[in-house]
C-alpha cells in the first residue's frame, strides 16, 4: 500500500486498444457489445499484446460515443451488462491480458445526475461543475463558444467539447473525492490500469482569462495539475503495486509531459502527446487536405524520443485512435494493395522501435483504411457533424474523408464477408472497403501479411533490451525521404531505415554491417531502398 514513487520495469509495454462499439457484435443489432470482445481475448494475446484498452462502455446518451458519461458505476446496456463485463475480465486473467479503462474525468454527461442536482438549484452539485455569470472567449474544442447559459439559474457552465459534456471543478475537494471513489471501484473489479481522457485539461486556471485564440493555455497543463494528478494516484491507482496508467494530454507541452509520466515521480506512467500527428495540418489548423511535413514529423519525433529519454519519462508510441484518421491512409498516398501492404509495416517500424510503449489501435494491425463517405448522412461523430454544419460543401466531405474521426471508428474487419463478420446485419457505421485482404481471416494465413508482420515486430522489440531501454539517435534529419535513427544500448546498436515515399531511394551512404533483424521488401538491391521499404540492422560490438 505504499505511495512512494514506484520503480518501474524498463520493459515496453504494448497496448491493444479497442473500441468496442466496432469490434465485435454479438447480438445482432449491428452494434459491437462486451461480450464480443471477450471472443477476442484470445486473438489479442496470440498478437503478443499486454494490455487490452477498451473505450468507455459506461451508461452515457452516446453523443460523443460513450465520452459523455451519465453513470460511470454502469455499463450501457448497448454494450452489454455488468456480467458481461465480470465474465471479460476472467477471459483476460485466463489468458494473462490486463484490461485498462477509459476514464473521462475532465467532464461528464449532463445527464449525470449531479449535473441534473445542479440544474434543480443544488449548490454542492453546481460547485462540482464550472458555472460563472459571465462566459469568456473559450472556445469548444468541437466548435463555438465553451460556455452554455441556463436560464433558470442565470449562470453559464463550461463545456471544452460538447455543449452536453459539462467540465468539472476539481477545485472542489468533495468532487475529485467522488472521482477517486469511481476510479477505486473499478479497480475493486479487477481492472489493472486506465487511460484518462484529456487529463491535462482538469486543472483551469481560476482567473479565467480569455488568453488567446481559444483559450487553449489558460487550461491546459494548468496551475495545479501536477498536484491533482499526485493526489489521483495517491488515492486510486498507486495504492496497487502493478497499477499502469497512461494520461491523453491534448495540446501539451514537452515540459509538462516530462514530469506527468516521468519515473520518480508519482504521477502517470506514461503518456500520449498529439504533435506528430499534426503534421498534415496545415498551419496547425485540423480542417484541410494534401499536406504533410516529413522534416517536421522526424523532428519531433526525434525531440520527443530525446528529452523524454533523457528526462527518464516514458511516453506513447502510436499513430492512430479512435479519433485520427487510418495511418495507412494518411501522409503519402500508396497507389497498389503491395505498397499499402508496404507502407503499413514500415510506418510500424517506423514508430514503434522508438523507445516507450506501443498503442495499437483495433484494425491498425491489419492495415485498415479509411472510408469513403460519399454523404454527411454516413457519418455519425459529434465533430464531424459540427464541421459540416459550419461548411456545407462537397470540399467539407472531401476534407472529412481525410480527417473525420469516424475514419477508424468503422467495423473491424474479421472477415471477408459482406458485414466483414463483425455482425450480422447493417453496422452502425457502415464498413470500410471492399478490399479482399484487408481481414483478419486472410492475413492469419499469410505469413507476409501485416498481422504477422505487427506479431513478429512485437516479438522483436520484446526481445531486446536495446530496443528497450537503449538511447536514440536521429541521423540525416534534413532528408526529405528517409526516416533514419539508431537505438543504442552497452555493445548493441539497432539502425532502423524507413522510406517514407513511393519511389526507391538510394541509401549507399549508410552502412548496412551487422544483422538484418526486419527486411519489409521483397526484393532490395544493395544500396537501395524501395518505395514504401524499412530495414532494420542489429549490431554487436564483440570489443566491449
Ligand atoms: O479526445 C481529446 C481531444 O482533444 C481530441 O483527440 C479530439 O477528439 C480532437 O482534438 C478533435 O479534433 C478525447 C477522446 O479521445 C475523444 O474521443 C473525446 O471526444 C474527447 O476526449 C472528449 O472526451
Amino acid at each position: 500500500m505504499g505511495t512512494g514513487p514506484k520503480r518501474r520495469a524498463m520493459t515496453s509495454k504494448f497496448i491493444y486498444q479497442v473500441y468496442p462499439k466496432s469490434f465485435l457484435d454479438t447480438t445482432g443489432n449491428g452494434i459491437g457489445d462486451l461480450r464480443g470482445v471477450t471472443k477476442k481475448v484470445k486473438y489479442i494475446k496470440d498478437l503478443g499484446f499486454d494490455y487490452l484498452w477498451l473505450t468507455p462502455f459506461f451508461v452515457s446518451p452516446q453523443i460523443d460515443n460513450g465520452y459523455d458519461v451519465e453513470d460511470y458505476l454502469k455499463i450501457d446496456p448497448l454494450f452489454g451488462t455488468m456480467s458481461d463485463f465480470e465474465d471479460l475480465v476472467v477471459e483476460c486473467q485466463k489468458f494473462d491480458l490486463q484490461i485498462m479503462l477509459d476514464m473521462v474525468l475532465n467532464h461528464s454527461s449532463i445527464n449525470h445526475k449531479w449535473f441534473h442536482k445542479a440544474l434543480k438549484g443544488s449548490q454542492k452539485h453546481q460547485e462540482y461543475y464550472v458555472f460563472k455569470d459571465k462566459p469568456n472567449t473559450w472556445q469548444s474544442k468541437f466548435g463555438s463558444s465553451a460556455w452554455q447559459y441556463v436560464d433558470n439559474l442565470d449562470l453559464y457552465y463550461l463545456h471544452l467539447f460538447d455543449v452536453t459534456q459539462a467540465d468539472f471543478n476539481w477545485e472542489n475537494e468533495k468532487l475529485r473525492e467522488k472521482l477517486f471513489d469511481i476510479v477505486n471501484f473499478w479497480l475493486d473489479k479487477g481492472v489493472d490500469g486506465f487511460r484518462f481522457d484529456v487529463i491535462n485539461l482538469i486543472s483551469k486556471d481560476q482567473k479565467f482569462e480569455n488568453g488567446v485564440g481559444d483559450g487553449r493555455f489558460e487550461y491546459t497543463d494548468g496551475p495545479r495539475i501536477h498536484e491533482y494528478l499526485k493526489l489521483l494516484n495517491q488515492n486510486t491507482f498507486g495504492r496497487y503495486p502493478n497499477t499502469y496508467t497512461v494520461g491523453e494530454m491534448s495540446s501539451t507541452s514537452i515540459d509538462a509531459c516530462k514530469k506527468y509520466a516521468n519515473k520518480d515521480r508519482s504521477e502517470l506512467d506514461c503518456v500520449f502527446n498529439f504533435h506528430h500527428l499534426k503534421v498534415d495540418y496545415k498551419n496547425l489548423e485540423k480542417w484541410n487536405t494534401g499536406f504533410f511535413d516529413f522534416i517536421e514529423l522526424k523532428k519531433l519525433l526525434s525531440k520527443w524520443q530525446e528529452t523524454m529519454i533523457n528526462s527518464n519519462s516514458n511516453m506513447a508510441l502510436f499513430w492512430s485512435n479512435h479519433d485520427q484518421p487510418r495511418i495507412a491512409s494518411r501522409f503519402i498516398k500508396a497507389d497498389t494493395n503491395e505498397l499499402q501492404i508496404c507502407k503499413s509495416k514500415m510506418l510500424a517500424v517506423a514508430m514503434y522501435l522508438h523507445q516507450g510503449d506501443c498503442f495499437v489501435f483495433q484494425g491498425e494491425e491489419i492495415g485498415m483504411i479509411n472510408p469513403k463517405y460519399t454523404s454527411i448522412e454516413q457519418y455519425v461523430d459529434i465533430e464531424s457533424k459540427n464541421y459540416y454544419a459550419a461548411n456545407q460543401s462537397v470540399e467539407a466531405i472531401e476534407v472529412l474523408n481525410e480527417k473525420s474521426r469516424d475514419n477508424s471508428r468503422t467495423i473491424m474487419q474479421w472477415d471477408d464477408s459482406k458485414y466483414r463478420g463483425f455482425s450480422t446485419i447493417k453496422p452502425w457505421l457502415s464498413p470500410t472497403d471492399d478490399s479482399k485482404w484487408i481481414n483478419v481471416e486472410s492475413q492469419l494465413n499469410d505469413e507476409d501479411s501485416v498481422l504477422n508482420f505487427y506479431k513478429k515486430l512485437i516479438a522483436l522489440k520484446k526481445s531486446s533490451p536495446c530496443l528497450n531501454e537503449g538511447s536514440y539517435k536521429c541521423k540525416l534529419i534534413d532528408d526529405p525521404n528517409l526516416y533514419v535513427y539508431e537505438r543504442y544500448f552497452k555493445n548493441v546498436t539497432f539502425l532502423v531505415i524507413c522510406n517514407f515515399t513511393q519511389n526507391k531511394v538510394d541509401i549507399s551512404s549508410l552502412d548496412l554491417s551487422g544483422e538484418i533483424v526486419i527486411d519489409t521488401c521483397n526484393e532490395r538491391k544493395m544500396g537501395e531502398l524501395p518505395a514504401f521499404g524499412a530495414v532494420v540492422v542489429r549490431r554487436e560490438d564483440e570489443t566491449e
